[in-house]
């Protein structure tokens, strides 16, 4: 593990140190199984600059969440084919997890999430999943991939029946005769929206230790825009920070990772939109 050439909130070196921080954040800038609106290999060094923008000091939780300590990786060589790439972020979670911090995954493509998956199963045993996304992302495989990021719960689902799926807007007719013949939990946007889902008691149910993952197309246009495959209608900012507490005040997440922006010079708002959300989550984890 070695310190990247820049820190997540421009934090100085007192606070980045790895010794004595609580969290590390990993850029995994992977874009290999992406279908379309490729810019996701730059998504972790635009969120890193932005992240120079977010105020430290969080005005609803009255603290100084950095004041933990936040150390930001060196991203490992990104090998290009989907099983390599798999190996090399499981390696790179795991020895995070082996010094026993906090880890923060920023993507890179959907994809990742299964071997960041595997180093968290391989440290707590059983670990339940909350996804927030879009997109169901339970095909069995995509375009012939079964690594692709639109299968990515279904590798998940491999290891654990206990997953929640939130905000879903777009799944196949086969994914949905899934999600009734296994009772999968999900909870579409438009139950969301129309309270027709009881998240609360779905939160509750999970089993602990939980882990994360955020796909950013999860969120609605008026937060983040550019990403790999763009659907309408998420969540509000507002929506998913009262999400987030309450999943991070009534579990205990040992993970997460921020998947699938894209990068593109006309769109400043976005990534700072996702450092500023994963400041958010990092307080909410360590100050619920
Ligand atoms: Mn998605």
């Amino acid at each position: 593990m070695k310190l990247y050439h820049k820190q997540f909130l421009d934090l100085e070196p007192e606070f980045t140190d790895l010794d004595t921080s609580a969290v590390a954040i990993l850029p995994f800038p992977y874009e290999g199984g992406i279908s379309c609106g490729a810019g996701t290999a730059g998504a972790p060094d635009a969120v890193i600059d932005a992240s120079y923008y977010v105020e430290l000091y969080d005005e609803v939780l009255d603290t100084e969440p950095y004041k933990i300590g936040i150390s930001t990786l060196t991203p490992p060589a990104i090998p290009s084919t989907p099983e390599r790439m798999i190996q090399s972020i499981q390696d790179a979670a795991k020895a995070i997890l082996e010094r026993d911090k906090f880890p923060v995954v920023i993507g890179g493509d959907h994809s990742i999430t299964g071997g960041y998956y595997r180093a968290l199963r391989e440290k707590h045993g059983a670990v339940s999943v909350i996804q927030l996304d879009a997109h169901a992302d339970l095909r069995d495989s995509y375009q012939g991939s079964r690594l692709s990021h639109a299968s990515v719960m279904s590798r998940i689902r491999e290891e654990t029946e206990h997953t929640l799926q939130i905000g879903i807007r777009s799944m196949s007719a086969e994914e949905a005769d899934r999600i009734r013949t296994e009772k999968i939990q999900l909870c579409t946007m438009d139950a969301f929206r129309k309270g027709a889902f009881d998240l609360r008691t779905a939160v509750e149910a999970l089993p602990d230790p939980v882990f994360i993952t955020l796909d950013v197309d999860v969120l609605d246009w008026s937060v983040v825009r550019t990403t790999g495959t763009p659907e309408p209608g998420g969540m509000t900012w507002d929506e998913i920070l009262a999400l987030l507490a309450t999943i991070f005040s009534n579990k205990k997440v040992v993970g997460f990772d921020v998947v699938e922006l894209s990068c593109r010079e006309d769109d400043p708002n976005s990534p700072f939109a996702v450092a500023k959300l994963i400041h958010k989550m990092i307080a909410l984890k360590f100050f619920p």
